[in-house]
């Protein structure tokens, strides 16, 4: 089966999923109904408008390692989700990057207005935690706690809310390649570790298997990070005649701007053969979460 049809079939379950557990089907009677109509809207416009679905991808296939069954996985995928979703509407807000437009289409705060934007991130982060602690996550309450820990962890004020702040005091103040690499491992790599982990979780893997995929999923998040880097740099200088990005007018850290093009393109070959030598345990079971690291890297968009 290729990476192209299995990324795109996962899609589509987690968009299934995710539209059922953000639907409308509990309607409050009575006066508050006009009011919740916009919050849940603005919930379902930014978590069904599109994206890749990456990291619930990479925790159906780091669970399907262990051979738990993908309906089992998907309900944590889809809480993971919902926290990505949740920090993109958030990351979006002019108090934060300020962007108008988010996967072709107006962010949240455009499309509505920047307090239900606010509250509908709010509310995206905690669904994730009713999904995840619902008996449907998984049969054992004690995985479901750890799965709710982990994610706690990887989203807050120790994990990618951490990362976001950082990454704010680096338009103040210069770091170096290694503060700008343990920044970003926060920012976008917490959540890529927590699906690896995830996936390990379910499928109450050895402490070996669990380690290798963390150390899977942290190349990977640096490869995720320095190709969404490369895109930008590589875009901004062909429309700007330069090369300079946009990041890097912000005075954004980035490790383009720290390594250049060719070191960091260097950079990211070296990351996605950790990723590859990091799963070399599960021999070819392994390769669709290959394939992502190899498409993360090379992705042109
Ligand atoms: C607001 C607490 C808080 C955190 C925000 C992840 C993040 C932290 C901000 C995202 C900013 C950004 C655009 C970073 C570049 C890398 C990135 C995370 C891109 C978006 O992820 P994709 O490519 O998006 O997986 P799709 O749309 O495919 O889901």
């Amino acid at each position: 089966m290729s990476f192209r049809f299995e990324i795109d079939r996962v899609a589509d379950q987690v968009q299934e999923r995710l539209s059922a557990l953000l639907g409308q089907d509990e309607p409050v009677p009575g006066p508050g109904a006009d009011a919740m109509a916009p919050l849940a809207e603005a919930m379902r416009y930014a978590a069904l408008g599109g994206g890749k679905r990456l990291r619930p991808f990479l925790l159906i296939q780091a669970a399907r390692l262990f051979d738990v069954p993908e309906g089992t996985a998907l309900e944590a995928a889809c809480a993971l989700e919902c926290i990505h979703c949740y920090s993109l509407v958030h990351d979006d807000l002019p108090a934060m990057d300020d962007d108008a437009l988010r996967r072709g289409r107006p962010t949240v705060h455009i499309a509505f207005d920047e307090a239900t934007a606010i509250l509908a991130g709010d509310s995206l982060l905690t669904i994730a935690f009713e999904i995840i602690s619902a008996p449907k996550c998984h049969d054992d309450p004690a995985v479901r706690a750890e799965l709710a820990y982990l994610l706690a962890k990887a989203s807050g004020w120790q994990g990618m809310a951490l990362g976001q702040a950082l990454d704010l005091a680096a338009e103040r103040q210069p770091f170096s390649p290694e503060e700008t690499t343990a920044m970003q491992m926060l920012k976008t790599g917490a959540l890529f570790r927590f699906a690896c982990e995830a996936g390990a979780v379910l499928g109450r893997a050895q402490p070996a298997s669990r380690d290798a995929l963390i150390c899977y999923a942290t190349a990977f998040g640096q490869a995720f990070q320095l190709a969404d880097d490369l895109l930008d740099a590589e875009g901004d200088a062909a429309a700007m005649g330069k090369a300079a990005s946009k990041d890097a007018e912000r005075g954004k850290a980035t490790l383009v701007g720290l390594l250049g093009l060719e070191g960091a393109k260097a950079h990211l070959a070296g990351l996605v053969a950790e990723a590859e030598e990091a799963l070399a345990p599960f021999g070819g079971k392994a390769a669709m979460l290959i394939d992502a690291a190899r498409f993360v890297a090379e992705r042109r968009s």
